[in-house]
C-alpha cells in the first residue's frame, strides 16, 4: 500500500503512535509518506521505504494567522497525486482530518482516496468540545472513510459528545517490547539514587490534566516510610508550578526536574514505579512504556487508563486526586519486595501479551484493507 501519514511532528503521544506506525508499515514493505511541518522526531534515521514531506507555510502579510491548515490540505493534494497514495492517514482530528477532507474533494475527479482518522485523546475529550471546534471535528469524522480509537472509552465519549452515527474500530497504541525493557542496574540509577533510595517516575507534558502536582504531593506520604526519589521527565505550562510546590514542600532532595529527554527507556529501566495521576487520559502511552520496562502502573481511574492497568495486579487505580490512596498503594509495593516483584512481572507480561507492535500493526493493516474494499 502507498500511505500518506499526517501527525504532529515535535513531542506528543499521537505524533509518537503515527510515527512508530509508519515505520513498522515501512520495515513490512508498504511505502509511507509522512506529510508535516517538521521531521517526526522519531523518524531520526533512515528507513527505507519511508519518505518526508514538508508542509511550507507563506507570510503573506494580509495573512495575520498562519494558514497551516489550508497549507497541509494542498501538499496532501501534491503527494496523493505525485505518488500516487491508496490513503491518507490522519492522527489528531484537528485540524489533520479537516485538511484531508478537502484534499480528497479537490482530486475526487481523477482519483479516489481513503481517508482514516485515528482520534488519541484531547481533540475529542477537549480542544474539540470547544465551540470554535465542535461542529468541525463532527463533520470531519463523519466524512472520514475510517476511524479509530485509542481505546473503548475514547470511541464512547466520541460517539456521545459528538452526537454520531458511525461505525469506530478501536486500535490500542503499541510498544516494542525489546526496546522497552528491565535493566535495573545502570549507572544512571546510581547516580541518582546513590543510597539504594526506590526511584518512581513520571513522564508527561506537564499539562493541567496530567495532575504532576499529585505525584509531588504523594512523596509527602511517602517518604514518611520509604526512602525515595522522584523522577519528573518532561516540560511545560505547569512545570513552574510544581518546582514551587518542591520548595514549599521542602522536597528539593527527593524530588529531580530532568526536563525533556529522549532516553526514557534508560530512565525507565532504571526505576521502580510510575505514577499517571491523570484528570483525563485516553489510553496512556507512558504507562505502556512503563509497564513494558518492567514498572508497576499507579493511577487514576480516568479514560483508557483502567484498560491498560490492572489494579491490583499490574499496579493500583485510584480515584482523581486521591492523593493519600496513591501514595499509600506506592508506599504498599515499595515495601514489599515479594509484591513488587510480582506486580512488575505481570506489568511486564500484559504490555507484551495484549500491546506488543506485531499484534496491534496487523489491526491497522487489516482495516486500511477494510476501508480500501480489498
Ligand atoms: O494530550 C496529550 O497528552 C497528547 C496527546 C496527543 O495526542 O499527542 O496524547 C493522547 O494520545 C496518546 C497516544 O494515543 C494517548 O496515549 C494519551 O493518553 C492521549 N492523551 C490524553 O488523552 C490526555
Amino acid at each position: 500500500m502507498k500511505i500518506g501519514i499526517t501527525c504532529y511532528p515535535t513531542y506528543g503521544g499521537s505524533g509518537v503512535v503515527a510515527t512508530e506506525l509508519g515505520k513498522e508499515l515501512a520495515l513490512k514493505g508498504h511505502e509511507v509518506h509522512f506529510i508535516s511541518y517538521a521531521l517526526p522526531f522519531r523518524l531520526n534515521h533512515y528507513i527505507e521505504n519511508v519518505y518526508y514531506h514538508e508542509v511550507e507555510t507563506t507570510n503573506y502579510p494580509l495573512f495575520e494567522f498562519n494558514l497551516y491548515s489550508l497549507a497541509l490540505a494542498s501538499k496532501m493534494v501534491e503527494v496523493a497525486t505525485y505518488e500516487k497514495l491508496d490513503l491518507l492517514h490522519v492522527h489528531y482530528a484537528i485540524p489533520h482530518a479537516t485538511s484531508a477532507f478537502l484534499a480528497r474533494e479537490i482530486i475526487k475527479d481523477r482519483m479516489d482516496i481513503k481517508i482514516i482518522t485515528t482520534l488519541h485523546g484531547t481533540d475529542i475529550t477537549l480542544v474539540g468540545l470547544e465551540p470554535t471546534f465542535l461542529h468541525l471535528v463532527k463533520f470531519s469524522i463523519e466524512k472520514s472513510d475510517g476511524v479509530t480509537t485509542v481505546s473503548r472509552y475514547l470511541k464512547e465519549k466520541t460517539l456521545t459528545n459528538y452526537n454520531i452515527e458511525k461505525d469506530i474500530e478501536v486500535i490500542p497504541n503499541f510498544i516494542d517490547s525489546e526496546v522497552y525493557r528491565p535493566g535495573k542496574e545502570t549507572c544512571f540509577r546510581r547516580r541518582l539514587a546513590p543510597n539504594g533510595e526506590k526511584i518512581l517516575v513520571h513522564t508527561s507534558n506537564f499539562r493541567a490534566v496530567k495532575r504532576v502536582t499529585d505525584t509531588i504531593r504523594m512523596m509527602k506520604y511517602i517518604l514518611a516510610e520509604v526512602n525515595a526519589k522522584l523522577v519528573l521527565v518532561g516540560d511545560g505550562p505547569d512545570r513552574s508550578e510544581c518546582e514551587r510546590l518542591v520548595r514549599e514542600l521542602d522536597l528539593t532532595n527527593n524530588v529531580i526536574f530532568l526536563g525533556k529527554q529522549d532516553a526514557i527507556v534508560d530512565i525507565l529501566s532504571a526505576a521502580d514505579l510510575f505514577l499517571i495521576p491523570s484528570q483525563s487520559e485516553s489510553f496512556g502511552l507512558a504507562a505502556l512504556e512503563a509497564m513494558s520496562c518492567g514498572l508497576p502502573v499507579i493511577s487514576t481511574s480516568v479514560g483508557g487508563l483502567p484498560e491498560l492497568v490492572r489494579h491490583n495486579e499490574t499496579g493500583f487505580i485510584a480515584e482523581i486526586g486521591d492523593v493519600d490512596r496513591m501514595a499509600k498503594y506506592a508506599v504498599d509495593l515499595l515495601s514489599n519486595e515479594k509484591k513488587y516483584k510480582l506486580f512488575s512481572l505481570n506489568a511486564r507480561e500484559r504490555a507484551r501479551t495484549k500491546f506488543e507492535k506485531s499484534l496491534i500493526i496487523p489491526q491497522y493493516e487489516a482495516y486500511y484493507d477494510k476501508v480500501l474494499g480489498r
